[in-house]
Formats: C-alpha cells, sequence, structure tokens
C-alpha cells in the first residue's frame, strides 16, 4: 500500500493514451456540369479516388443525376490535394468540371 494510501490521501492516476487519434475528415464533392464527358469523370474516379469501374460508374451518375457526389474522405491536406489534380486534369483536358471539399 502506498504512502497517500495509508494515510488516506488521494492518488492522482495517469496513464498514457494508447489510441492514436483519427484526423478530422473532409469529404471531398464532385460537381455535375453539362460539358465534361462522363467518360472522364469515370476516369477520375478511378485514377485520383481509386475507384472500380463500377463504383466510378456508380458515382458519376449519381452527380449527374443528383448535382452532386462525394468522391471519398480524406484527410484535409490529402483532400486538398485530390481537389487540385481533378480541377487541373480537368482544365488541362478542356473540361469546367469543379471539385469541392467539406468537412464530413
Ligand atoms: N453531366 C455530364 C454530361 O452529361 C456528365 C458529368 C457527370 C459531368 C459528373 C460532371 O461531375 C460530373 N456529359
Amino acid at each position: 500500500m502506498s504512502e497517500d494510501q495509508h494515510r488516506g490521501g488521494t492518488e492522482t492516476v495517469e496513464r498514457t493514451e494508447r489510441k492514436t487519434q483519427e484526423p478530422d475528415l473532409y469529404r471531398v464533392v464532385l460537381l455535375n456540369d453539362d460539358y465534361t464527358t462522363m467518360d472522364f469523370v469515370i476516369h477520375v474516379l478511378e485514377e485520383v479516388f481509386h475507384k472500380s469501374p463500377a463504383e466510378a460508374y456508380r458515382i458519376m451518375m449519381l452527380v449527374h443525376t443528383q448535382d452532386r457526389g462525394i468522391a471519398g474522405h480524406y484527410p484535409y491536406e490529402v483532400a486538398e490535394t485530390k481537389v487540385t489534380t481533378v480541377v487541373d486534369s480537368a482544365r488541362a483536358a478542356g473540361f469546367p468540371l469543379q471539385a469541392t471539399m467539406e468537412k464530413a
């Protein structure tokens, strides 16, 4: 028995936090437009967001019919880089495709 317990004192128990903190996540959202081709959006979803062809088609059609759709959830800087990659590659291909990020 410790000195504190023996004398009826209080004891502070310190424990090192073992769980690693999960980072805040951000949704990367693709927006619909009338000019970007469906094939280009599918290509972006496969190459930038690593979606399967079936999942890429599903998300593209969701954006096409609902005006927006989530491409994925990422930590802040990853989401930022993906938005830049999408917009830059769309511009390079001559498309107005837009992507944004928002806190999940
Ligand atoms: N609406 C476009 C078309 O009809 C296709 C499209 C889908 C564009 C998703 C952007 O994020 C988008 N060609």
